[in-house]
């Protein structure tokens, strides 16, 4: 059961956000805003009490709070973005966090490791080896879980931004899967919910509580997910897209 969710505000800084689909156009801040708050409200719908943080104009990207920690049952880390414009994002997460955690941990350097590269099913951890999070890290992080009782696994990826840009854990063992997860050979024992190739931003979902959040414009997926049996809420997050991010990187959930 999810409680408590973060958020950060975006800065009109985010249409400086890092994009690898420059295509998709300019980001307009005043839909973002409003998409954000339908965000949030979605969010409430599900149950959780949402934590709201002011923009942060000197970091286009702090919006995207899900890199810069990753929070369990039982600790959480701060962890240590690999995007040298994201750098320091990290320290402004540790205040609020703090409120909510006694024990925290940290990635430190050489180690790098965004949030998003960490998939969450049950008490293990699959962590992304993407252009962000390194080997180090991901050892770092899988040390720390030892500690606490918990696991973690490296996968090796090479074509998407974050682990989570690819899947995302459902509960029940069903986890949605796109492009070069498809056929990994971790993900053998799930229940594998495959998106279709021309809806694989859809891949990014959000499980809380007793639903699954979809972003909208995917309605093959909408579909798959509720087939299954599982209630949806569409969230737009068409602005948010167009600087690479999605409904699972604008929200730490725990
Ligand atoms: C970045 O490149 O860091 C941002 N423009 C997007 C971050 C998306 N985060 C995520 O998927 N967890």
């Amino acid at each position: 059961m999810f409680k408590n969710a973060i958020v950060r505000r975006p800065g009109y800084s985010l249409v400086n956000g890092i994009t690898s689909s420059p295509e998709l156009g300019k980001m307009d801040y005043r839909i973002a805003i409003k998409q954000h708050d339908a965000y949030i409200e979605a969010l409430r719908f599900c149950g959780v009490e949402v934590t709201i943080l002011e923009a942060d104009e000197r970091f286009p990207d702090s919006c995207f709070v899900e890199d810069v920690a990753v929070c369990t049952k039982k600790f959480a880390v701060i962890t240590n973005p690999g995007a040298s414009s994201r750098k320091g994002e990290e320290k402004e997460i540790i205040e609020v966090i703090k409120k909510f955690y006694n024990n925290l941990e940290y990635i430190k350097e050489p180690g790098t490791l965004e949030g998003g590269d960490v998939m969450m099913v049950k008490d293990h951890f699959y962590i992304g080896l993407s252009k962000r999070t390194n080997k180090e890290g991901a050892k770092q992080l899988i040390k720390t879980l030892e500690k606490y009782g918990m696991s973690g696994s490296i996968v090796e990826m090479s074509e998407m931004l974050h682990l989570k840009s690819g899947l995302a854990y459902l509960e029940g063992n069903f986890l949605l899967v796109s492009g070069e997860f498809i056929n990994k050979l971790e993900f053998e024992g799930f229940n594998k919910i495959i998106i279709d190739e021309d809806e694989t931003y859809s891949a990014n979902c959000i499980r809380l509580n007793d639903y699954v959040l979809v972003p909208a414009g995917y309605p093959k997926t909408k579909e798959k997910i509720e087939t299954i049996g599982f209630k949806t809420i569409v969230v737009d997050t068409s602005e948010y897209r167009k600087v690479d991010g999605g409904l699972s990187c604008l929200s730490l959930r725990f």
